[in-house]
């Protein structure tokens, strides 16, 4: 009982994380960043087993991150903008195609935060739209528009069919778990300058160190 408690998803928890993923120094804690997008492998999960293959990946790329944050070098993984650092510093990075380094944190967390890109896109599109708007249009610009550039065909075409079967607008909202459709807008008129300043750190710096096209 307790365990599918734990499992419900709510917006307002990654909501909470998100919030604390910022120091002062407008750097990105590692712990918390990971610890939101476990709160998104929650919601893609309760939205059914069509979005397994994308929980998937998701998880697998929690897991490299959490391995580090836990491993030896733990303290060099605790913001964004150190683990960058260290693993650049050390040669721990594959910088034009994956070699050695095939699964460096950097080029993990990559992944992670084109996606976090295709988020902020789509919640902003969700909270603008109206009651008949098609969730599975307003995912699919958001995701043409980020993450679609750096998938192949295959991919591409495999996210295009799990879309087709996102519930509807009024189903979504309630997946979201925070009251009623004017509550979720509220939440989410909170919660997309939270991911995007996030996505804007992570953006800036990678760019700083020319890391937007790790291998
Ligand atoms: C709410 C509906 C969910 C729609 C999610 C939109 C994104 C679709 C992406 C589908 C791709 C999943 C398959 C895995 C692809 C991987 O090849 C790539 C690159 O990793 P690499 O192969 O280089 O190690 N993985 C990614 O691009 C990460 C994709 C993460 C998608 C996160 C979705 C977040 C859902 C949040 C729910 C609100």
């Amino acid at each position: 009982m307790a365990d599918c408690e734990d499992q419900k998803f709510s917006l307002m928890e990654v909501l909470d994380t998100f919030k604390l993923c910022v120091s002062e120094q407008k750097e990105v804690y590692l712990q918390n960043y990971v610890e939101g997008w476990r709160g998104l492998v929650k919601f893609l999960n309760s939205l059914g087993s069509v979005f397994g293959f994308i929980s998937k990946d998701v998880v697998n790329k929690i897991q490299i991150l959490v391995n580090y944050l836990n491993g030896e070098n733990g303290s060099q993984y605790i913001t964004i903008q150190s683990m960058v650092k260290y693993e650049l510093d050390n040669e721990l990075v594959d910088m034009t195609k994956r070699g050695r380094q095939p699964e460096s944190g950097s080029r993990t967390l990559l992944r992670l935060h084109r996606a976090l890109r295709w988020l902020e896109l789509f919640l902003e599109r969700l909270r603008t739209s109206t009651e008949d708007s098609k969730t599975s249009v307003l995912c699919s610009e958001a995701y043409n528009e980020s993450l679609a550039k750096h998938h192949p065909w295959v991919v591409r075409k495999a996210a295009g069919m799990a879309f087709c079967v996102l519930p509807g607008r009024p189903a979504f909202f309630e997946v979201m778990n925070v009251g009623p459709p004017d509550q979720v807008v509220a939440v989410l008129g909170e919660a997309v300058p939270l991911i995007s300043e996030v996505y804007t750190i992570t953006e800036e710096l990678y760019t700083q160190h020319n890391l937007l096209d790790l291998p």
